[in-house]
């Protein structure tokens, strides 16, 4: 192995929605990086954290859900998988289609199966989950997390680790995403959305950053949240402006734990007619390249 060589490269984080991928990546790569959400709500473009034990560099990428927007091909340049699975429904996912037709499209990586949500399981029935995963004879290694009391995230980092090939370094020092921190943001907004709003309601709203600065000592966002029908901004908004400052409230929370920085967020309400069929609207939201 040349010299300069360290143990540095990609690790996909997949798995059907509302499995705990967003909430794994993070604990993972102890970060907030991820917006995880109380209502299901689809990542919507890879999102990625670095993490560097010792000296290595993981970038963990967590992605939209194999049930829904998900990419195949993003398959091809990573060095390992970790197939992210709800303990509770263990059986049923590994025989369902769109996990088997994942797994086919594998093919020779290593794939590290999360079983998700193991807190839902006693301790002493997981090795019974273990077990009959390993009966598939697909995955290089088995493990139970339970990412918000950070168990079994360190077992889950080393099975990962092991399976980084060395090579030059491929990412810089100090950094701890590959995404801009104008997308993250949007994306921590748009996902409270879904915690707040009826589905189809967020489904059709999109986050526009208009500015982030520093002011009077905190991170000042303008952003606006653009819908497609002019009935739907009322909706937004609620009664004495409720919504809004619910939104704003949560969002800013979220926003303030993954940047460590207090933050002053202006949001507003716009109507942009029917954006979600309009495919320069979808091009300058970030839904289409
Ligand atoms: N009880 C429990 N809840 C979890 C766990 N992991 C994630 N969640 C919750 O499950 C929901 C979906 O998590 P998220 O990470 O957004 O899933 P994603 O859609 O696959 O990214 C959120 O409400 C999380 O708080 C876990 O290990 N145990
Ligand atoms: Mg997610």
């Amino acid at each position: 192995m040349p010299n300069g060589t360290i143990q540095s490269g990609y690790a996909l984080v997949a798995g059907l929605s509302n499995t705990g991928k967003s909430s794994l990546l993070n604990a993972l790569t102890k970060s907030q990086i991820s917006p995880v959400a109380l209502q299901a709500a689809s990542t919507r473009m890879p999102i990625t954290a670095i993490c560097t034990p010792g000296d290595a560099q993981i970038c963990f990428v967590d992605t939209p859900p194999l049930d829904g927007n998900f990419d195949l091909s993003i398959i091809d340049w990573v060095d390992v998988i970790v197939l992210v699975v709800d303990i509770k429904t263990l059986d049923k996912d590994l025989t369902n289609p769109i996990i088997q037709n994942f797994l086919r499209r594998v093919n020779k990586k290593p794939v590290v199966l999360a079983l998700s949500k193991s807190d839902f399981v006693k301790p002493e029935h997981r090795s019974a989950y273990v077990y009959r995963a390993i009966y598939t004879n697909k995955f290089t290694d088995i493990i139970p997390v339970t990412p918000p009391l950070d168990h079994g995230i360190k077992d889950l980092l080393h099975s990962v680790l092991v399976n980084i090939p060395k090579r030059i370094r491929l990412f810089p020092r100090d950094i701890t995403t590959l995404n801009s921190q104008r997308f993250l943001i949007s994306e921590q907004i748009r996902t409270q959305l879904y915690s707040l709003l009826p589905l189809e309601i967020a489904g059709e709203t999109a986050v526009q950053i208009e500015e982030t600065s520093q002011r009077d000592g905190r991170l000042y966002i303008r952003a606006n949240l653009i819908v497609s029908r002019a009935s739907t901004k009322g909706i937004i908004i609620g009664r004495k402006g409720q919504n809004l400052e619910h939104i704003n409230k949560l969002s800013s929370q979220t926003i303030g734990r993954f940047t460590g920085e207090k933050c002053r967020l202006d949001l507003w309400v716009k109507v942009r007619e029917a954006w979600t069929t309009n495919k320069a609207d979808l091009l300058e939201f970030g839904y289409v390249c």
